[in-house]
């Protein structure tokens, strides 16, 4: 009969050799997939027909395999640069909200970034979480499609934003951490690699279609919002966003200002200026660190029009447009 201490070490060695035929077959699966320009790293490589750098898709084979969902998880799915920070610190306040008080709260002294685990940088052996109570929450940037199976059951906020101030806030964030050994990638490159797709997690229109559609599919699964719509009529978005998550504000709260109290603690002007989000690094995976301050640039709608032309600007538009033509989505602003 085996001891207890046996069973573990049978079962750590099961482990061991599950993990190296995971990293024999994405070794051999990467000498075949395509390979397109990265705006971070040299190559980025066409997974299932997202772009994805040879890390986080590394992550992605991982996850498939270790990570465990519970029935009440929820995730907060972005594509870079569409508002992930700022549903990171809206979707914690809404939870917590009995928690911490409005004057001294958990965002004053930690930032955005650490109030829930982002799990596309998750490295071997994957961390099991359980420490976190229910409901828990997650964050990735993959594709719907691209998901590890175990979580498709699970509840969805996506959030999505204007292609235009995607590319803008993402070329100029990557350009930050862009390896110096390339030269830099100028925003005309950064504009046709967008325009083809190729970007990390991309191409956007395919993220964002994989999401739409499973929300006209699950309604009751998947919570899509804009960036643009949160700016616009933030009270009306928080109230959804609180009921999708199980924790529908009530009349009590409404009227002491519970809504605006979580409106201006995570705003773009509260936030930025915390001394705990202007300095420090945030480290993703082994290879990645982030300056904080990075996090928050301007916070606006519309600061594509200080960076793109006009044809810029009409190329971009058609091809959303038609990418997005039938579904009833709109990403792209008119005027
Ligand atoms: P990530 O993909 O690296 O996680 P993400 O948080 O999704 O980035 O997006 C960053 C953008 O959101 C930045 O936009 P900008 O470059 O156009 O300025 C950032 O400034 C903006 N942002 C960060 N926090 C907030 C906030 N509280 N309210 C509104 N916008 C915000």
């Amino acid at each position: 009969m085996l001891s207890s201490q046996s069973l573990s070490i049978t079962n750590e060695s099961k482990q061991d050799a599950e993990y190296n035929k995971i990293c024999e077959e994405y070794k051999n699966m990467m000498k075949t997939l395509p390979k397109g320009n990265g705006w971070r790293v040299q190559h980025l490589y066409n997974y299932n027909g997202f772009w994805l750098d040879s890390e986080t898709l590394k992550t992605n084979m991982i996850l498939n395999t270790y990570f465990k969902t519970q029935p009440t998880d929820i995730f907060l799915a972005s594509f870079m640069k569409t508002g992930t920070t700022w549903l990171k610190a809206l979707m914690f306040s809404i939870i917590n909200r009995h928690r911490y008080a409005f004057s001294d709260h958990y965002l004053h002294h930690h930032g955005p970034q650490s109030t829930f685990p982002f799990i596309d940088s998750e490295v071997y052996p994957v961390n099991d979480f359980t420490h976190i109570s229910a409901p828990r929450l997650f964050a990735t940037h993959y594709a719907r499609d691209i998901l590890p199976l175990c979580m498709t059951s699970c509840k969805f906020v996506y959030i999505c934003r204007d292609p235009k101030d995607v590319l803008i806030s993402k070329w100029i964030f990557m350009s930050k951490l862009r390896s110096k050994d390339l030269t830099p990638l100028l925003l005309g490159e950064a504009f046709e690699l967008f325009c083809q797709g190729v970007s990390e997690y991309g191409p956007y229109w395919q993220h964002v279609l994989s999401y739409w559609r499973a929300s006209l599919e699950s309604p009751d699964k998947i919570l899509f919002m804009k960036y643009e719509d949160i700016k616009e009529q933030p009270k009306v978005e928080l109230k959804k966003l609180a009921a999708f998550l199980g924790n529908p504000f009530t009349l009590e709260e409404v009227e002491k200002g519970v809504v605006e109290e979580i409106v201006r603690l995570c705003s773009f002007e509260n936030l930025s200026k915390l001394e705990v989000n202007k300095k420090g690094i945030e480290r993703f995976g082994k290879l990645v660190e982030v300056e904080k301050r990075d996090f928050f640039r301007k916070g606006e709608i519309g600061d594509w029009r200080n960076y793109l032309s006009k044809e810029m600007k009409d190329r971009i538009d058609a091809i959303f447009d038609d990418k997005l033509k039938g579904s009833g989505l709109v990403l792209t602003s008119r005027d």
